[in-house]
């Protein structure tokens, strides 16, 4: 009796250990929604200018599949993603995408470095502007063959449904190899 209890909570602890993990594993596949600046919004007043983008920024892991929002006041910013040089020199040359509408939602799509400038009046050299590291920072022409493609476009639908089915299948076998 008390031997046959004693399995039955050991095996619950083990069940209760994996399911803890497989949460984790889970919230690390998940994309993340990030409030660009939180509640300062997008913004050329931020206080600390360009330095308050970029620490925003640095207290975060950001990676494919991850959310930026950018809150502002229709017609008083906008969000061009721009290259490297632009991003530099607040210019406008290479613009990669110009985004007007707010809220604009951005979702990172590769690894690598992206830039974010605003384009109105002077708001870029006054610091509206936002680079962000996405996964190691190396770009998809160093990403090695097969490990990191890019998702396809219902990934995170699609894994967090495989990582529930991973979940369960687990927990079963576990259940099955307890009894
Ligand atoms: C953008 O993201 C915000 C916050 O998650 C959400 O409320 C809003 O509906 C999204 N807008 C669009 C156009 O997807
Ligand atoms: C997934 O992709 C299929 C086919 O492209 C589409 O019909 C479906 O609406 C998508 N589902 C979601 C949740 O995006
Ligand atoms: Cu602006």
């Amino acid at each position: 009796m008390a031997r046959a209890r004693a399995r039955t909570n050991s095996a619950a602890r083990v069940l209760a250990m994996m399911a803890v993990q497989l949460w984790v594993m889970l919230r690390s596949v998940e994309a993340a929604t990030y409030m660009v600046g939180d509640a300062t919004g997008w913004t050329n007043t931020a206080n600390g200018g360009a330095s308050f983008y970029s620490s925003w920024a640095s207290s975060k892991t950001f990676k494919v599949g991850d959310i930026l929002v950018f809150n502002f006041v229709s017609g008083q910013h906008d969000v061009s993603v721009a290259s490297e040089s632009d991003f530099s020199s607040c210019g406008t040359s290479n613009t990669i995408t110009f985004l007007t509408t707010p809220p604009v939602n951005y979702t990172l799509t590769t690894n690598g470095i992206v830039y974010f400038i605003c384009t109105h009046d002077s708001h870029c050299s006054q610091g509206q502007k936002l680079s962000v590291t996405v996964g190691t920072g190396s770009g998809p022409t160093t990403t090695p063959p097969s490990s990191t493609t890019s998702p396809p476009p219902n990934s995170s639908t699609g894994s967090t449904y495989v990582s529930g089915g991973v979940m369960f299948i687990s927990m079963a076998v576990c259940l099955l190899t307890m009894w």
